[in-house]
């Protein structure tokens, strides 16, 4: 331990800690801009820096490490004066018009503004003087050069987290900038669409593309009959920009929400999500048999999960080869979007061509999917908007409508009912938990024990988890399935699926069934959802998913009833003819 007094209070803390982490440790906030709990430490902005007793310099507290005896001023007139400085500086290189600002009243730059009292300042209007960039080619994200305090969060995210690189550091000194490859456009560049960048950004220079107005402009039509579907961590999550600590469930208020904002049918992802699970899982258990039965060696394995958009995209331009791996099942979201505007607008008597469907996502590259030529096999556009998380949160605040005291409200019937084991789907490892879930209970013909329905191997926030599982006592049907060690893998962020699929590739892995997401945390963390998104907040959202989870009367998706009526009526059966018409897809490179 290294002993050490900031602001006169002493502090022991290991060491190789930093001066901001013993900081934290006494409740002592230091600002900070490029620093972020998930990166690894830059120290470019030094918004953070602080005085050492004896020394003339001033230390940047992010990247710092403490030493045994040092006294630390956090509040110094000098540690003040040089962060004002900074920030002015900032201010001054940033198009400061903040309240056409998307941004506005959720920014970094603008608190540390108003915190230091930066108005008019001594350093000239370098925004002014320079041409900017806006790119708003992307169907998920909009760059906006002229916001840029070039901090470098979202470069870090974009290599360390996602090992895509789409964003890099182009040129030097004042001409120096955040770029694309040949800053080209977002749309054109291997961007995943992910959004961690956006979640990361502390201003307003990444941000969503909203589609807020044409949804209130659908909501506002009479001809037009609004359908909405809440993806599983939205639920978990939607509490925090309203207000609410993390993890706290608002399943029910987010419907009341809904319903008070106009949409028609108020229904759930969950349900599509307990469908996936089914067609999915069905796919693996076909593949497993043309492989090991039939020893087809046309049919591929591993098989991975296909309901994460941006990991989609990256297996299109980073591993082509294993496209045919990719499940063919669309994701929950996609799955909803096909059945809305057949199968339900039919129950409902409404024309597809007046229904709208749109989609509340933790998401951002959801946007993207949505708009992929693949997804119209309804004869529509199976999902006209996407929103995220937050983009919901601005809704229910410009409604005026107070979330927190809103009562608790069901989903609509017919494709609002869902299991425990889609509420997982949220959570990295949640996909894999209820596919095993029901893989169990199809081959051997046997209920999961209650002791044995949490399967904990495929939980938690360890960046690559596996779990091998036994199959044994199978059902006749199944009898090649005997004495097979199932091999999973469940991987979250794109630098781990990177790893696994290397490990695939050159033949170090042998798995039989991969989950990836592309966000940190899986869908809770994702790029959509209410910043901070820090890894204290992530671990409270999963908390919240698996509670929810254990709350839900039906935890396996195969027992889902409404599930069930939507076979018996409609599909008739996994990976039938109607299942291939809505339900699959082909990606391409
Ligand atoms: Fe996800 Fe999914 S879990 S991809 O993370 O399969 O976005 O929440 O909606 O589609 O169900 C996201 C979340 C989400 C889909 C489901």
């Amino acid at each position: 331990k290294i002993n050490l007094k900031i602001d006169n209070i002493a502090v022991s803390i290991n060491g190789g800690s930093t001066i901001l982490e013993a900081a934290r440790k006494i409740n002592i906030r230091i600002p900070t801009l490029c620093y972020h709990e998930d990166l690894c430490v830059a120290g470019n902005c030094r918004v953070c820096v602080v005085e050492q007793a004896g020394s003339d310099r001033l230390l940047p507290a992010c990247a710092m490490p403490v030493s045994e005896g040092m006294e630390i001023h956090t509040n110094s007139m000098k540690v003040r004066n040089a962060r004002k400085q900074i920030v002015e500086l900032l201010v001054s290189e940033h198009r400061a018009d903040c309240t056409r600002c998307y941004k506005n009243g959720k920014c970094e730059l603008q608190e540390l503004a108003s915190e230091y009292i930066v108005g008019e300042n001594g350093f000239i209007d370098l925004v002014a003087h320079k041409g900017y960039t806006i790119d708003n080619f992307s169907p998920s994200i909009i760059k906006d050069d002229s916001k840029c305090i070039r901090c470098q969060r979202c470069v870090r995210t974009c290599d360390q987290l996602q090992s895509i690189s789409a964003l890099t550091v182009a040129h030097k000194g004042e001409h120096m900038k955040i770029s694309s490859f040949f800053e080209k456009p977002m749309f054109e560049v291997v961007c995943t669409n992910c959004g961690q960048c956006v979640n990361r950004c502390p201003t307003g220079a990444l941000t969503e593309k909203t589609y807020l107005d044409e949804v209130w402009s659908s909501l506002n039509s009479e001809r037009k009959h609004v359908v909405v579907q809440t993806a599983p961590a939205v639920r978990i999550a939607l509490g925090e920009a309203l207000g609410m600590p993390a993890g706290e469930i608002v399943t029910g208020k987010m419907v009341s929400a809904l319903r008070r904002l106009g949409f028609s049918s108020v229904l759930d992802t969950d349900f599509t999500a307990d469908l996936t699970i089914i067609e999915e899982g069905n796919e693996l258990l076909h593949r497993l048999k043309k492989v090991v039965k039939d020893k087809d060696d046309s049919v591929k394995l591993p098989m991975t999960t296909s309901c994460s958009p941006g990991w989609v995209k990256f297996i299109e331009h980073a591993f082509p080869e294993y496209l045919p791996n990719v499940s063919t099942a669309k994701s929950p979201q996609q799955m909803f979007g096909a059945l809305a505007k057949t199968f339900y607008a039919n129950k409902i008597g409404v024309e597809p061509e007046n229904m709208v469907s749109v989609s509340i996502m933790p998401c951002t590259a959801k946007k993207y999917e949505a708009d992929r030529p693949e997804m119209r096999s309804s004869g529509y556009k199976d999902v006209d908007y996407v929103l995220t998380t937050r983009e919901l949160a601005l809704m229910i605040k410009q409604a005026g409508i107070d979330f927190a005291s809103l009562p608790d409200d069901e989903f609509d019937s017919i494709m609002g009912e869902s299991s425990g084991a889609a509420v997982i789907f949220g959570a990295t490892g949640g996909v894999m938990e209820a596919a095993l879930r029901t893989a169990y209970e199809v081959v051997t013909g046997r209920e999961v024990p209650f002791e044995n329905l949490e399967i904990t191997p495929v939980r938690g926030m360890e960046s690559i988890r596996e779990a091998n599982i036994k199959i044994e006592n199978v059902l006749p049907e199944w009898d090649f399935l005997e004495g097979v060690e199932l091999k999973t893998c469940v991987a979250h962020g794109l630098s781990n699926a990177k790893k696994i699929m290397e490990a695939v590739r050159d033949g170090k892995a042998e798995y039989h069934f991969i989950e990836i997401m592309a966000c940190p945390g899986g869908c809770l963390g994702g790029g959509g959802q209410p910043i901070p998104t820090s890894p204290a907040i992530r671990k409270k959202r999963s908390e919240a998913i698996y509670a929810e989870d254990r709350h839900k009367p039906i935890r396996k998706s195969h027992e889902n009833p409404e599930v069930m009526h939507l076979y018996e009526e409609f599909l008739k059966e996994p990976l039938g003819h109607v299942s291939h018409k809505l339900l699959h897809t082909h990606y391409t490179e």
